[in-house]
């Protein structure tokens, strides 16, 4: 009899693991500012979205502008899209540094890289959200539908003077 009670209690205990499990998997992050704080173990899914990516430098040579548009894929992370318009254009390529927690930081775009002396970054923006720099990285960016994501070569003295917050409209403006 004893024998018997302890395979049911096994049993039980091996039941509510494999629900306490499957209940974790499922957890989906908080979303904020289209920012993912914990994703899904398989990863973010959702509705099929149709989005443009830009990337442009005018620092440094070779001078680039861009533009990819990425048709009616499921909504995941800017770094599935990035990966997305590389596959669709053989002349775009990007790599990027894994930092825990925080991600991908995409260093490099079309041989153009990051300059820790030269204060240069690639700076990524929302066109479509008023040119609003983006609150998180590639990695936990949840695009929507439409949007414009701009990938901006630039200073951080620039960023803290905001003087690149024109830049798009000078790329749709044909401002010199
Ligand atoms: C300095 C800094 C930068 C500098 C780093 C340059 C340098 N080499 O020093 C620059 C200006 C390049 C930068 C860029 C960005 N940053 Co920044 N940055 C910081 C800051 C203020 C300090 C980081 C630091 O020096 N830590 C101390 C060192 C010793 O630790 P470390 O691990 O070596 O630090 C490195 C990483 O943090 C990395 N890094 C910096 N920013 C980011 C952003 C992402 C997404 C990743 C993966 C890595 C990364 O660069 C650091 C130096 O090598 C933090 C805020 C903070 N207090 O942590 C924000 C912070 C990390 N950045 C942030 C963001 C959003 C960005 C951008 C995405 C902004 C944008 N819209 O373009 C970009 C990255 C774009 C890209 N190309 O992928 C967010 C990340 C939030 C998140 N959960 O994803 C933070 C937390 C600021 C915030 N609260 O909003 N950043």
């Amino acid at each position: 009899m004893n024998h018997v009670i302890a395979t049911i209690s096994v049993l039980v205990l091996m039941a509510l693991k494999v629900i306490t499990a499957s209940t974790e998997t499922c957890k989906l992050g908080k979303i904020s500012n289209q920012c993912i704080d914990n994703e899904p173990p398989c990863g973010y899914c959702g509705e099929y979205i149709s989005i443009t990516i830009i990337v442009t430098n005018t620092l440094v040579e070779p001078k680039f502008l861009s533009e990819v548009r990425v048709e009616k894929e499921p909504q995941q992370t800017l770094f599935y899209f990035l990966q997305l318009a590389v596959n669709q254009n053989s002349n775009l390529k990007f790599s990027s540094t894994y930092y825990a927690k925080l991600g991908f930081m995409v260093d490099t775009i079309n041989k153009v890289t990051a300059n820790v002396t030269a204060q240069t970054y690639w700076r990524i923006i929302s066109v479509t959200s008023g040119n609003k720099p983006l609150e998180c990285g590639v990695s936990s960016y949840i695009p929507v539908q439409g949007e414009v994501i701009l990938f901006n070569f630039t200073t951080w003295s620039d960023t803290q003077n905001e003087k690149d917050a024109a830049f798009p409209q000078c790329i749709f403006g044909g401002c010199s």
